[in-house]
């Protein structure tokens, strides 16, 4: 029998990659999402139109536990990815309320209703680097302690208390990844990866002149999203559940992704980068650099993205689109 499994932000850029592989594994996919979503759709499921003949997508809100219940009362789920989230951490500065409430409420919804209804079904947490926030020993591993540094980070370290805690007080197969940034072509335009490359391939096209950033000395341990979704379903795969850190264990600043990025068109970033101070955060986090020993030990994961790889592919993909799209075309 095929396993079955449901993803909470299939609509995402994981959810859409992580669909992709269990597909491949002969997963039957599941997903869930806003009715918004669904309403909408030529727009909200840009990620997921070539998979839309293969999954099958339920609705309903991180913010209503009768929805999610609903949902999970009908089908025997097997494994289950919880990615929705709201993500962005510059967002949960303007509102902390409503991520606190999603990312925190959303979490501990799904757990009860799996609780009461799907006990045995396996249950990925999505936790993040941000955990980390203010470092306090570096590279960070699944023993450093957390500092988070932003409504989202303080949403995330609860979500993985709550994983853990089911994890032990139900006997649940509860497990948290600790993945550090990870990007590809199909990032969130307001993330700063996909927000310089999107730039560059403007640029290049002249259809634009500048790029506008925040702080460019922060460093992030970045990975390829297609890499970092193989991880999450091998920790769903072992023996006992645990926590892990996914990260490629090298780090580069803002300044460095620009660089690179500039750099795959011929272009200098001195010249086109402006820094705008609207982009800067209350509090930041520095530096982050991940060792994903464990990972690499116990489920045999290994990045196969090289940092330069994972700009290339995601400049080409962007300066693609915008030929695309050129309207002279
Ligand atoms: P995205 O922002 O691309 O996707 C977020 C998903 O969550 C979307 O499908 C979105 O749906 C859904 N969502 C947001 N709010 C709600 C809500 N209120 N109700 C239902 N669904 C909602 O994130 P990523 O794919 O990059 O990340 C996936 C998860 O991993 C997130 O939890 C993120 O915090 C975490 N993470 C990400 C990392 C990264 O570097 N990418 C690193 C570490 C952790 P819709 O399309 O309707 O908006
Ligand atoms: P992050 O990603 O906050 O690490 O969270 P983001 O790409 O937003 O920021 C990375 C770093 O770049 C700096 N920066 C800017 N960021 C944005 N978005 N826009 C700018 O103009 C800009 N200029 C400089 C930021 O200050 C920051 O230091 C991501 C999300 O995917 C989270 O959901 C996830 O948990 C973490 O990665 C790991």
């Amino acid at each position: 029998m095929a396993k079955s499994a449901l993803i909470t932000g299939i609509t995402g850029q994981d959810g859409s990659y992580l669909a992709e592989l269990l597909l491949d594994l002969g997963y039957e996919v599941h997903g869930l999402v806003r009715r918004v979503a669904l309403e909408d759709s030529n727009r909200r499921f840009t990620r997921i139109e070539h998979l839309l003949d293969r999954i099958q997508l339920h609705p309903a809100s991180l913010e209503s536990y009768p929805s999610l219940f609903h949902v999970i009362s009908r089908h025997p789920f097997d494994e289950c990815y919880h990615l929705a989230a709201q993500s962005f951490v510059a967002e949960s500065f303007r509102d902390g309320f409503s991520t606190l409430n999603t990312n925190i409420n959303g979490t501990h919804y799904m757990l009860a209703a799996l609780r009461e209804l799907r006990p045995q079904c396996r249950f990925y947490f999505a936790g993040s680097s941000e955990m980390f926030g203010k470092v306090t020993e570096t590279p960070q591993t699944e023993t450093t302690r957390f500092h988070p540094r932003s409504p989202y980070g303080i949403s995330k370290v609860a979500g993985f208390d709550l994983t853990r805690n089911y994890r032990e007080a139900y006997d649940m197969f509860c497990v948290s990844g600790l993945l550090f940034n990870h990007e590809s072509p199909r990032r969130g335009y307001e993330f700063v990866t996909r927000k310089i490359t999107a730039a560059v391939a403007r640029i290049k096209l002249g259809q634009a002149n500048e790029i506008r950033l925040g702080n460019l000395d922060a460093q992030r341990d970045w990975g390829h999203a297609k890499d970092y979704v193989r991880a999450m379903h091998l920790m769903l795969q072992q023996d006992s559940p645990d926590d892990y850190v996914v990260a490629t264990g090298e780090t580069h600043t803002v300044r460095e992704f620009c660089e690179r990025a500039f750099a795959e068109v011929g272009l200098d970033y001195q010249a086109y980068v402006k820094i705008d101070d609207r982009f800067l955060r209350p509090a930041e986090v520095d530096l982050l650099i991940g060792d994903a020993s464990k990972a690499r030990q116990q489920l045999n994961w290994k990045p196969s993205y090289s940092f330069s790889d994972l700009v290339s592919e995601m400049v080409q993909m962007d300066l693609a689109e915008a030929n695309r799209l050129r309207p002279d075309r």
